[in-house]
């Protein structure tokens, strides 16, 4: 590839957009996890849809690679260029515009390197709220989302990111704009071809905005951590929580006390807010009617008073609720500390969480007595982040712990992968857990839609 070829890239996105320097492109050639390491020819960063289109076309014609990029939070290494010997990041950090607010409608258009975090808080400015919430969510950007279809913490309630997206506007492999950029609630005008774009983690062209749906902003919001000694006992907590709280409950995650301990170790000074158990249930419940706090405590009290729970903690003001997130929401950071995982983000049926998680956890504990499984996640949907910690004397293969977690997940009905996605991390696995037909029906979409396979290649499929 000439140099005149990079530098016509430049000309696009203008020279402030287009990192050449090996030093300064090295933040966006490794994944979050830093496991996956690429290598690019360049990172180019579009301010608008137009220049996306540009740099698309003029790779096209140039037969080079593209990955496209937004916060580089995700797990499964969708966004970071392996083994591609031509390759341009196209990262979306300057397209950030909130393009239009509705709130009357309820609908939020942005630019797909909008912050998570700014999206809220754009809503919340407009008396709405947006109810994708998540770990990484003051790095990760709406293109990312999409692309990952992410769930979280609220999918309970509100689904994962494609429950949320009522339009969406992509460049297409060839360089060309589909605008989708509608705000209906309701629309079966031919192909919902949206869909097809939300989750294919940018194997099929690039999300540059999207219009989101806004829901009423909530005014009683309470905020529980049971202590429990068993995860049966906290699947039942839920249980009881559901139905006698119904649509009110957002959140629904389990925690195991594994996962405190590992916290603590590097937070000495912070207080564990509830009694140590063996395992916790964290539970919120929002309204968007005011003063319902009594009626949904009262609930809390009831599953105490049967005995299910030892004792629940809730909480009283913004920073108490916080306080209880916190040890939630950095479990993934904590792990990271001690050692390479093997990471399974796989769902089950609800009812199979409990055999799940103790079938696999024998099996974990047989084959490589040296690991710690840590178990956690979004139970209330079935979501199980059931994640291996590997000790880092060990040569144990992630790969080998894989293949055991995975013949469990598909002996329940389950799946490899609820949320993160297949990216660069799951690819090899996907073929032995689905069918032929559902390859080739996926290969087809993509071979119509990126005949030369330029389009983040390596990624999916
Ligand atoms: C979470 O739920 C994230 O915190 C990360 O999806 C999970 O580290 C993980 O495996
Ligand atoms: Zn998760």
């Amino acid at each position: 590839v000439s140099r005149d070829t990079i530098e016509a890239l430049g000309d696009i996105v203008g020279h402030d957009g287009l990192i050449v320097d090996p030093a300064l492109m090295q933040p966006y050639l490794s994944d979050w996890r830093d496991r996956f390491h690429g290598r690019a020819l360049a990172v180019v960063r579009p301010r608008s849809t137009a220049e996306v289109a540009r740099v698309v076309e003029h790779c096209v014609a140039a037969g080079i690679a593209m990955v496209p990029q937004g916060g580089n939070t995700g797990l499964a290494a969708g966004a970071t260029p392996v083994g591609l010997e031509r390759a341009v990041v196209i990262n979306t950090s300057r397209m950030r515009a909130v393009r239009n607010i509705d709130a009357a409608a309820g609908t939020i258009a942005v630019e797909s390197g909008c912050v998570l975090s700014d999206v809220q808080a754009a809503a919340r400015q407009a008396g709405r709220y947006f109810p994708l919430s998540l770990a990484a969510e003051g790095s990760a950007q709406i293109g990312g989302l999409i692309s990952t279809n992410a769930g979280g913490t609220a999918v309970l309630r509100y689904g994962s990111m494609r429950a949320l997206v009522l339009g969406l506007e992509v460049v297409l492999p060839d360089g060309s704009v589909l605008n989708g950029m509608r705000t209906l609630r309701k629309d079966n005008a031919g192909f919902d071809w949206k869909q097809w774009f939300i989750g294919a983690e940018g194997t099929l062209g690039i999300v540059t905005a999207a219009v989101l749906r806004l829901f009423p902003a909530q005014h009683t919001i309470r905020t529980a951590l049971f202590s429990l000694p068993t995860i049966e006992d906290a699947m039942r907590a839920f249980a009881a929580v559901e139905s006698a709280l119904g649509e009110l409950l957002v959140a629904a995650e389990i925690i195991p006390d594994i996962a405190v301990e590992m916290r603590a170790r590097f937070h000495p000074s912070e207080a564990f807010p509830a009694p140590r158990d063996g395992w916790y249930l964290l539970a919120e419940a929002t309204s968007a009617l005011s003063g319902l706090e009594d009626q949904i405590d009262a609930v809390l009290l009831d599953i105490v008073e049967a005995g299910i729970a030892k004792g629940c903690t809730v909480a009283n003001n913004p920073a108490q609720r916080e306080a209880i997130w916190a040890w939630r929401e950095t479990i993934t950071e904590s792990e990271r500390r001690f050692g390479t995982s093997a990471k399974h983000d796989v769902s089950v049926p609800v009812s199979a969480v409990v055999p799940f998680v103790e079938e696999a956890g024998a099996a974990v504990a047989a084959a490589f007595p040296s690991t710690t499984v840590v178990a956690f996640g979004h139970a209330g949907d079935g979501n199980i982040h059931f994640n291996v910690v590997i000790p880092q004397q060990e040569s144990i293969a992630a790969e080998d712990v894989n293949v055991l977690v995975h013949r469990i997940v598909a002996a329940y009905g389950g799946s490899i992968t609820a949320e993160h996605g297949i990216g660069r991390y799951r690819r090899d696995e996907l073929p032995a857990h689905r069918s032929e037909a559902e390859m080739s029906a996926m290969r087809a979409l993509k071979q119509a839609l990126d005949p030369r396979g330029l389009m983040n290649p390596g990624a999916v499929l």
